[in-house]
This record gives C-alpha cells, structure tokens and sequence, in this order.
C-alpha cells in the first residue's frame, strides 16, 4: 500500500489504534493472507506455478492422500520447500510487538507454516497444524525422524509400515480440541479481534470472529479485499497486512 493510501486511512488506524492501546485482551486470528508478503501463496487467490491446476479441496483431503498420496506428498514438500525459504515479514513482526505490549494477548492462527514462532511469537495457537511435524496416516503418531524417498511416494512409518502424512488438518477432520477450546475461549473472551489475511470461509475458525463479535469484542479486519467478516466487523482496513500492521503498532505505541 502506497504512502497515499496509508493517510486515507490516518483517521481509521488513529481510532483502531486508540482501541489497541486501551484492550485488556487482543486476540488476533490469521490466514494465509499474512504470509503472502513472505512469499508463501495463500490457498484461493488465483494459483500459479506447478500447482495452479489443483484447488486445496482437490489435495487438502485424506480422500485425496488415499487416491494419490504420491500427488499429495509432492505437493506438500513443494510447499514444505518454499516455506523453509520464507522468512517472516513485518506483519508478523508488527503481532509480536502486540504480543510484548497488550497485557493479555492470544495469537490463533489458520497457518501450517510456522512464521510466527520464528518471528518471534512466543504463544501460537496452530488450528490447522504445522506442515513440518509428520505423522502416522494410520495410528496419528508423531515421527520426528524419517528419510525422504527419492521419488514423490510418501515415506512409510517406522513403526507399521503405512504412509506417514503431515500432521495437518485436512477438510473433513476433526481440529486439534484443545487448540480449537483455547481459540473460542480467547474469541469469547477478547475484547479487541482482529481478523487479518483470511478469506474466512473456512469452519470452524470462520465461526470465532461471529462469536467473539456476539460476546461484545470490537472486531477489526485486515485483509485486501472483502470477506464475509466485512460485513460484521466494526472496523476494516483495507491494505497488506504488512503495511498495516506495522502502521498500527506505529500509531498505537509511537517512539520517542
Ligand atoms: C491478504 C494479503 C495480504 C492476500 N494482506 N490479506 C460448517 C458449514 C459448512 C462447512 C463446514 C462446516 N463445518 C465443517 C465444514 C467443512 C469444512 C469447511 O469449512 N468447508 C468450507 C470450505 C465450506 N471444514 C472442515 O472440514 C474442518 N473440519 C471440521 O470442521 O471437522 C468437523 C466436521 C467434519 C466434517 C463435517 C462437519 C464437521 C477442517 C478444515 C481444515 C482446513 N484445512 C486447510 C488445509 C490445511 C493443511 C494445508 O495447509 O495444506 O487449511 S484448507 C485451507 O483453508 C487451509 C487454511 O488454513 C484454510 C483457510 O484459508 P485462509 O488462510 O483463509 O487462506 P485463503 O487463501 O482462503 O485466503 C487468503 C486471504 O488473504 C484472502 O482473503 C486474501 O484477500 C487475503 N490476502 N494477501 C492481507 N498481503
């Protein structure tokens, strides 16, 4: 976003700003929009590369890893590949900032790539994962250590022989429960929610900026385009999540 934007937008971070400074408790939600700017492609924005014929609902299912677990391995360590490569960007950084200055703040988020632990986050609530921890396909355990097969067929599990997988969430499976108690504990009980880089179409983590709205938390959205939060959130900041964020944290908490 260019500088002329950034002062359309002076009166509305000013007063989300001012709503930071004074919350008891943040609680910030992100998608895959808040690694965009680290290189890390989101899921429904238009594909390119290798992988722009296949939508996630065709690769993110264990009906897909049965089918075609060699597709499905090959595209998640395409992806593990490109994340390795990522480094975190300043929206990430800007969360950790919050994190040091709210006196209670939960960071919940939709991504697998593990950004805002090395950016510095300390508590990150992972709904949907983490693509560099592998499991088990048949018994769910965690395996720490295993060889990468020469072609694209997924490495067997060390213990029964089957597949191993990443440990994530794919459509049709359950969320880790206690990640998914934590995150609605912290949308009922926030009082400032932001909702930034996510399309928002996705349950359940969809549903916490609707509950944390109705349990009285005032809802800000960051994203580049509308969403189906826009229409509930009391504030939107129309931008890339790494102009806007550092911009807020800026105005919240401005150095001498
Ligand atoms: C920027 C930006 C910049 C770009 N700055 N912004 C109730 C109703 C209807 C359906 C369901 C329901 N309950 C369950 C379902 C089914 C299903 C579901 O929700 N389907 C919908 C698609 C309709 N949900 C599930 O199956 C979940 N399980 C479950 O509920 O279990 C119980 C159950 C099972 C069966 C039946 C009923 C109940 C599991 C969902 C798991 C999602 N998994 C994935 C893959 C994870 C692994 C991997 O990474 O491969 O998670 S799918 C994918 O979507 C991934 C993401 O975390 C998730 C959300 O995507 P996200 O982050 O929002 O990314 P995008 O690309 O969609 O959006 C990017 C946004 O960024 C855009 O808005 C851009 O504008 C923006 N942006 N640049 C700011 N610089």
């Amino acid at each position: 976003m260019g500088n002329h934007l950034l002062a359309a937008h002076h009166d509305l971070i000013s007063r989300v700003a001012e709503a930071l400074r004074r919350a008891h408790h943040v609680a910030v939600l992100t998608g895959a929009g808040v690694s965009a700017e680290s290189g890390v492609p989101t899921f429904r924005d238009a594909q390119t590369g290798l992988w722009a014929r296949y939508s996630p609902e065709e690769l993110a299912t264990p009906q897909a890893f049965e089918r075609t677990p060699h597709l499905v391995w090959a595209w998640y360590r395409w992806r593990r590949d490109r994340i390795r490569r990522a480094v975190p960007n300043s929206a990430h950084r800007a969360l950790v900032e919050v994190e040091h200055r709210a006196p209670r703040f939960t960071l919940i988020t939709q991504n697998v790539d593990g950004l805002h632990h090395r950016a510095g986050s300390r508590r990150v609530i992972e709904l949907h994962g983490n693509i560099m921890r592998t499991k088990c396909s048949r018994e769910g355990i965690i395996v720490h250590t295993w060889d990468e097969p020469e072609d694209d067929a997924p490495p067997m599990c060390p213990r029964c022989g089957a597949y191993l997988r990443p440990d994530v969430v794919w459509f049709g499976e359950m969320l880790p429960q206690e990640a998914l108690r934590a995150a609605l504990e912290a949308a009922t009980s926030a009082d400032l929610f932001f909702v930034v880089g996510t399309s928002a179409v996705v349950q359940p983590a969809a549903s916490l900026p609707v509950e944390a709205a109705r349990h009285g938390a005032t809802v800000v959205e960051v994203n580049v385009e509308p969403t189906p939060v826009t229409r509930l959130a009391h504030y939107v900041l129309t931008g890339p999540a790494g102009t806007v964020l550092p911009a807020l944290v800026r105005a919240a908490w401005p150095t001498p």
